[in-house]
């Protein structure tokens, strides 16, 4: 008798998770089945399933493909499972493709093509549907934002979008997406909501095109470059039920809203500075070294700098001064923002060009918060005091990029519309877009336009 063994969440069960099961039976004479616990799914860093363990060993109990089936709780287990029940094939889908060779010491290992399009199958009923993405914008992010997105259940990126159709077919091709379309409106008609990671200046016309056609949309930073825009788009989002968030990753990391929550706590005491930085050095002819019109640091990383700085002292600060050190084409290689508030100080520094240590401090009138660099991906954190031998150390790990929690806090904000914005909140996104406002001002004088 031929053993076949396959794992799985199972979560909103669809068709893709049916064929899967349906071709694994077909591979032997006996089929197990293994269903993650919650546990382990948060271990390996998967985010926000709906189903119970219950209603998910049930789904696949009522495919009636599954001759046993098992609990997958750690790490380790493929193997010992794999032993114990004397199994021939393990198969999963093929979006696993070689991560799981390594078996190959124990048994067959076989990739089942995925199913492409599932979407238009889905059960679509109430709180746990399948929240189907469009990608506006195939550059660099764009890759990290799909494979990350696989990490979060309920979440599936269907389409990606480019003016350059080249480049929009080639990123189709590389992560085979189900559908394939040139025109954006017929884009925006495949999705239920949109990431936007276009250039720049293009942020503020997509984000408007996608509320206007009633699809949520997250989008990169900075979503606007005048705080009028910015709230033109709230608004908008607002008027029209739509969830609209600015895409900063280090706002929904897991240690990010620890640090804020114990600096506000009062274990440092009153805080009397806050600074940031974020800086690094450019790819060689990236975006970054040539647009000196919607590029440099300032417009790339100086929403990470105002991020904690807006989070801890609020958003009515009483004067900003920015000042830049300019490269070539008067582009910011380093800018920074000094923000002045009523008993305290807070700097914001951005380099692209010129690199310093990431790090982030916020001192108070009793001891100090450290995050190390680099603090915008932080998975620790440290408390400090006048005795240097006396640290208190947090962790708060997070799994992969980091970039799975932003995407994961955007489903659940369209799942839940009575969820609360604490995170990053419409005001501090937009109090960032009054910033840039002030630092894009400058730049055209200094630019002479
Ligand atoms: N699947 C598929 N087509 C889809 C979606 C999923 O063939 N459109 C397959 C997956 O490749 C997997 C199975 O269905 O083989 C279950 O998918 P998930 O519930 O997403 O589970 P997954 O996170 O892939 O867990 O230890 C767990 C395993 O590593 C796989």
């Amino acid at each position: 008798m031929k053993k076949v063994i396959t794992y799985g969440s199972f979560d909103l069960f669809h068709e893709g998770h049916y064929k899967l099961l349906q071709r694994a039976k077909a591979l032997g004479d006996y089929l197990i089945v293994g269903v993650t616990t919650e546990h382990f799914d948060t271990m390996r860093g998967k985010l926000n399933l709906v189903d119970p363990i219950m209603t998910r060993i049930e789904n696949v109990r009522a495919t009636g493909f599954a001759d046993e089936i098992i609990v997958e709780d750690h790490d380790g287990q493929k193997i010992e499972d794999i032993q114990k029940y004397g199994v021939d094939i393990f198969t999963v889908g093929s979006d696993w493709t070689g991560k799981f060779d390594y078996l190959n010491a124990y048994c067959k290992v076989v990739y089942l093509e995925r199913t492409p399009d599932i979407s238009s199958t889905i059960i679509r009923e109430g709180r746990g549907s399948l929240i189907r993405i469009g990608i506006v914008g195939t550059g660099r992010v764009a890759p990290r934002f799909f494979e990350e997105s696989s990490y979060v259940s309920g979440a599936e990126v269907v389409a990606a979008y480019n003016p350059d159709v080249d480049s929009a077919m080639e990123f189709n091709r590389i992560y085979q997406l189900p559908t394939y379309v040139e025109n954006f409106d017929e884009f925006l008609g495949k999705v239920d909501a949109i990431y936007v990671a276009s250039p720049n200046e293009t942020h503020a016309d997509y984000v408007r095109k996608g509320l206007e056609s009633g699809k949520h949309v997250l989008c990169e930073k900075p979503m606007t470059f005048t705080f009028a825009e910015s709230q033109e788009l709230y608004n908008m989002a607002k008027s029209k039920g739509l969830k609209l968030m600015e895409g900063i990753r280090a706002a929904y990391l897991p240690a990010f809203q620890q640090i804020i929550a114990t600096a506000k706590s009062g274990t440092i005491g009153r805080i009397c500075n806050v600074e940031a930085c974020f800086s690094r050095l450019p790819v060689v002819g990236s975006r970054e070294q040539y647009d000196y019109k919607y590029s440099g640091a300032f417009l790339e990383y100086g929403s990470y700098g105002m991020l904690p700085i807006f989070k801890l002292l609020g958003v009515d600060y009483q004067s900003v001064e920015i000042e830049s050190i300019l490269g070539e084409n008067g582009i910011d290689i380093y800018t920074e923002a000094r923000f002045k508030y009523d008993g305290c100080l807070a700097t914001a520094k951005a380099g692209d060009g010129v690199k310093s240590e990431g790090q982030l401090i916020i001192a108070g009138t009793e001891g100090y918060i450290l995050v190390q660099s680099p603090w915008w991906l932080a998975d620790s954190f440290e408390v400090r005091y006048e005795d240097p031998s006396r640290i208190e150390r947090h962790k708060a790990e997070f799994q992969g990029g980091g970039f799975r929690y932003e995407i994961s806090e955007f489903i659940n904000k369209i799942r839940d519309p009575e969820s609360v914005d604490y995170k990053l909140t419409a005001g501090e996104s937009r109090a960032m877009a009054k910033v840039v406002e002030k630092f894009m001002e400058q730049r055209k004088q200094i630019q002479g336009e």
